[in-house]
């Protein structure tokens, strides 16, 4: 698999890049992906664990399920697909990473400039009070965790389906779609919205599009070019095959 000149030559020049990354870039971690083979919605159901209301019908349940994922993201590292993003940043004048990964492995991976859409599994917060609730000891957890304030239920700092995103790292991503030169999807379906309507405001404002994913996608009939392969593979490839800049060059 080899990176064609064209998006060497336009991500070299690219003044503006947005990239947008799914469950498939922390596959190669040991992340399940949600749809995939072993995807976590092939084991639970989305709406029985995914929703405020799945939430409030069996916290402990949920907290189960939120419990098992923080223990697999935390005895997981990011992989060379997640440090080449974060190499791209320091190499790009204008970078934005949006993310709809709730695993924290971009910014383990020294990214800076990210944007959960999707929140954060390791943070948690009181669905009374509000207030951030900072180390959650969830290894010996026998019940959902209340809040010692309260005394409110604890719930993790995700977006669950019907949920509104956040406002700002929304906007950011609209904002750094619409004026990036190129735009990368990365291992991502883009079936969920609407974190899924990102790329198509790349297209709309005449940014390169690439999709990055073993498997077309719905994207794939739209983007100017799709690079079958794995992240933690093509991405490395991708950012060995920019030019370097001089040093202290802009
Ligand atoms: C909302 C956090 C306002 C929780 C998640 C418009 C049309 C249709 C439906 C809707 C619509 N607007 C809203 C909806 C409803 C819904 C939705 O989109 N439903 C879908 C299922 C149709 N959206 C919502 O509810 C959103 N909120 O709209 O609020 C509102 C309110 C009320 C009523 C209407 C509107 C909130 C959505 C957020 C839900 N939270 N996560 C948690 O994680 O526990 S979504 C979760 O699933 C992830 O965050 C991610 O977004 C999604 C999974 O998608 P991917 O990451 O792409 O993963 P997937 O497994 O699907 O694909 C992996 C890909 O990687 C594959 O293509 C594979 O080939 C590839 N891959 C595999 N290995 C590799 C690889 N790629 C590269 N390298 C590899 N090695
Ligand atoms: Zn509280």
């Amino acid at each position: 698999m080899n990176i064609s000149e064209s998006l060497v030559a336009r991500l070299s020049q690219a003044r503006s890049v947005c990239v947008l990354t799914g469950a498939g870039i922390s596959a190669e971690s040991g992340v399940p992906t949600f749809r995939g083979e072993d995807g976590l919605w092939k084991k639970f159901r989305p709406e029985e664990l995914a929703s405020f209301d799945a939430f409030i019908r069996n916290p402990d349940l949920v907290w189960e399920w939120y419990a098992y994922r923080r223990k697999l993201i935390h005895d997981v590292k990011p992989n060379p697909g997640h440090y080449a993003l974060a190499e791209l940043e320091q190499r790009v004048q204008d970078f934005t990473l949006v993310t709809q990964n709730v695993d924290n492995l971009h910014r383990r991976a020294g990214s800076k400039r990210v944007f959960e859409l999707h929140g954060n599994i390791e943070r948690s917060y009181c669905i009374e009070c509000g207030t951030f609730v900072p180390e959650l000891r969830l290894d010996e957890l026998k019940a959902a965790p209340r809040c010692e304030k309260c005394g409110g239920l604890i719930r993790p700092d995700v977006v669950w389906f019907g949920e509104l995103l956040p406002a700002e790292a929304f906007a950011e991503a609209e904002s750094a779609a619409s004026r990036c030169d190129v735009f990368l999807s990365v291992g991502t379906s883009a079936v969920v919205y609407p974190a899924a309507s990102i790329p198509y405001l790349a297209l709309e404002h005449g940014a390169y599009v690439v999709v990055v994913n073993p498997e077309r996608t719905d994207l794939s009939f739209h983007a100017q070019e799709t690079i079958l392969g794995k992240a933690g593979e093509i991405l490395p490839m991708l950012v060995q095959a920019l030019p370097r800049k001089p040093e202290g060059g802009s």
